[in-house]
């Protein structure tokens, strides 16, 4: 299939929302249709900025300024630009596990972090086609099995941050809403058809930035 260039589609969520179970279902079954498709993953854990901030967020002693890991995890996806617009160009479709909205959503709740400062690191990277929020009850958030490990996973960080993802989702007009409580393989067909009908739309309409 994969006429043109490939469509980038990122998935938020608040953490333990299932979007990395079903980022990689997503990769397989778009491969499946013969729609050539890679999995990323924010923070990338593997680079030299990956391993710091995978430091900081086990490391719940670690202290670091606030705008200082802000723009770490900034410079994380920046590392990965280059890459993500050749495939792109290629016709390789990119599902994204987290981008500049985890990023914004993270910090600005943070005290003192003004929301348009957030916004100015990622202003250049490119713009998603696609945003999937996958949304979940606060009961059910705090239920999911592993939540509490890392520096973020705490009720009310997740809360205020499933509030800045709620005013994206309500202002910008790539976003789509998915209820992230069904079965995995409910959601999954949820979030599929979703990305299907958006590839077919792009057509070869070029790349935009934030
Ligand atoms: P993950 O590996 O996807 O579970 O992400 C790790 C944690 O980091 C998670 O609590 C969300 C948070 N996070 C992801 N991206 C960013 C970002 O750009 N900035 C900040 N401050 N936090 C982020
Ligand atoms: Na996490
Ligand atoms: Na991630």
């Amino acid at each position: 299939m994969s006429i043109g260039r490939g469509a980038l589609i990122v998935i938020e969520g608040v953490d333990r929302s299932g979007k990395t179970t079903q980022c990689r279902k997503l990769v397989k079954s778009l491969n499946d249709r013969n729609i050539r498709t890679e999995l990323m993953n924010f923070p990338d854990r593997s680079t030299l900025t990956g391993e710091l901030i995978s430091h900081y967020l086990k490391d719940k002693t670690c202290t670091l300024n606030d705008k200082a890991i802000h723009l770490l995890f900034s410079a994380n996806r920046w590392e990965n630009h280059d890459k993500m617009k050749e495939l792109l160009e290629n016709g390789c479709s990119l599902i994204v596990d987290r981008y500049s909205y985890s990023g914004v959503a993270f910090s600005s709740i943070k005290k003192n972090m003004d929301l348009r400062w957030c916004l100015q690191p990622e202003v250049g990277l490119i713009k998603p086609d696609l945003v999937l929020l996958m949304t979940l009850s606060d009961e059910v958030m705090l239920n999911r099995p592993g939540f509490g490990n890392e520096r973020y996973e705490n009720v009310e960080m997740q809360k205020s941050v499933k509030e800045v993802f709620q005013t994206f989702a309500d202002n910008e007009d790539n976003w789509k809403v998915i209820n992230a409580a069904g079965t995995i393989e409910a959601v999954h067909q949820k979030l599929l058809r979703e990305i299907i009908s958006k590839i077919e739309e792009i057509g070869d309409s070029p790349l935009e930035k934030l």
